[in-house]
C-alpha cells in the first residue's frame, strides 16, 4: 500500500484539468450568463438532454496540444495531471465503445486527448490520472443529479430522458467505461478521481466498482467513490485543512479563478503569490496541491492560467527543492 502511494507522497503539486463540452457555452446559455461553476451549466440552466448533446458535433478543439499542456505542468513544477475523462454531463473525453457520446465518435475532432496526454506524460515523465463522475450523469438514463434550482426530489432530474435505474446505469455505462480507462492507456491512470457520491451508490454497488479497481494493484483512488469506502486520499475542495489529515494522504484541489470548467467571463484569478502561499502551506502540512486549469473550446489554456503557472515554476526553480 505504501509503495503504491510513494509517488503521490513526493509529488506535492499536480495539475487538475476540467475540460469538456461545457467549454463551448463557457458560462452563457440562451444569451444569459448562468451563475455557478462552468461545468455545471447543464444542471444550473436546466438544459434538456437533447440540447446539451447537440454541443458534441460543434466540438472541434484543434488548438489542443498534449505536448504543450504536459510541458506547462512540468514548467510549473507539477508532477502529475488529473483530467476529467467524464464529468457530470456524461460526455466521455476519450475513445469509448460503451457510449457514442464521446469525443472520438461524437465530434468532428475524432481524437482521443487522453491517449495523447498519456503518450506525452510518458515522454516527459509526468504521472497521469483520470477523473470519472461515477454517480452523477445528467445525459445517461438512470444517472444521478444533485439538486440545483427548483429541480424536484427524489431524482432532481429536469428531463424525462434522464429517468432510469441507477444500478443499470452503473453496470452498463460507468463500470464498462472505467474498464476502458483502466485498460486502454498502458501504465496510466495511476489515480482514479471519483466525485460527488449520492445515496444511489450503495455499499453493494460501490463494491462492484472496487472489485474492478482491485485488479490494478498500483492504482490509487480518492475518497469520493461512495458506499462505505474511504479510498486512499482525502480531497478537501477549495480549502486547506488547518492541521492537514494526520495519518491520511491528502490533496487540496483548487481553482485559479472561481470555476473549474472554462467560463469566458470569470476573470477573478488568484495572484501568483496566493497560489505559491497555498502550495507552501499545503506542502508544509504534508499534502498535495491539485491546481486546476480549464481549457477553452479550442483546447487552449487561458492566458492568465499559463502566466501564473510559469511564474510559480520560476519561483520553484529558485526556491524549491528538487
Ligand atoms: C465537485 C464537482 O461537482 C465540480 O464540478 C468539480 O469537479 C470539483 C472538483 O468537484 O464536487
Amino acid at each position: 500500500k505504501d509503495a503504491r502511494l510513494a509517488w503521490f507522497r513526493e509529488a506535492r503539486f499536480g495539475m487538475f484539468i476540467h475540460w469538456g463540452l461545457y467549454s463551448i457555452p463557457a458560462g452563457t446559455w440562451d444569451g444569459k450568463q448562468v451563475p455557478g461553476i462552468g461545468e455545471w451549466i447543464m444542471n444550473n440552466a436546466s438544459i434538456p438532454v437533447a440540447d446539451y448533446k447537440a454541443l458534441a458535433p460543434q466540438f472541434n478543439p484543434t488548438g489542443f496540444s498534449a505536448h504543450d499542456i504536459v510541458a506547462l505542468a512540468k514548467a510549473a513544477g507539477m508532477k502529475y495531471i488529473v483530467i476529467t475523462a467524464k464529468h457530470h454531463d456524461g460526455f466521455a473525453m476519450f475513445d469509448s465503445r460503451v457510449d457514442p457520446f464521446n469525443i472520438v465518435t461524437g465530434t468532428p475532432f475524432h481524437r482521443d486527448p487522453l491517449k495523447e496526454l498519456a503518450e506525452e506524460c510518458r515522454k516527459q515523465g509526468v504521472k497521469l490520472g483520470f477523473y470519472y463522475s461515477q454517480d452523477q450523469d445528467w445525459t445517461a438514463p438512470g444517472g444521478a443529479a444533485l439538486k440545483t434550482g427548483d429541480h424536484q426530489p427524489p431524482t432532481y432530474h429536469w428531463d424525462k430522458a434522464q429517468d432510469g435505474d441507477y444500478a443499470t446505469y452503473l453496470r452498463t455505462k460507468a463500470i464498462p467505461q472505467l474498464k476502458e480507462l483502466l485498460s486502454n492507456y498502458g501504465d496510466y491512470p495511476v489515480i482514479i478521481w471519483f466525485d460527488t457520491p449520492t445515496k444511489d451508490m450503495t455499499p453493494e454497488l460501490a463494491s462492484e466498482v472496487v472489485a474492478l479497481l482491485n485488479k490494478y494493484p498500483k492504482l490509487i483512488w480518492n475518497n469520493r467513490l461512495g458506499g462505505t469506502y474511504k479510498g486512499d486520499t482525502e480531497t478537501p475542495e477549495q480549502y486547506i485543512p488547518a492541521q492537514g489529515y494526520p495519518g491520511r494522504d491528502w490533496e487540496s484541489c483548487m481553482t485559479m479563478n472561481d470555476t473549474w470548467g472554462y467560463k469566458s467571463f470569470d476573470t477573478n484569478f488568484k495572484s501568483t503569490e496566493t497560489i505559491l502561499r497555498n502550495l507552501i502551506d499545503i506542502a508544509s502540512k504534508g499534502g498535495n496541491y491539485l491546481l486546476n486549469i480549464g481549457p477553452d473550446s479550442h483546447g487552449i489554456v487561458p492566458a492568465p492560467e499559463v502566466e501564473r503557472l510559469h511564474q510559480v515554476g520560476k519561483w520553484l526553480d529558485v526556491n524549491g527543492e528538487a
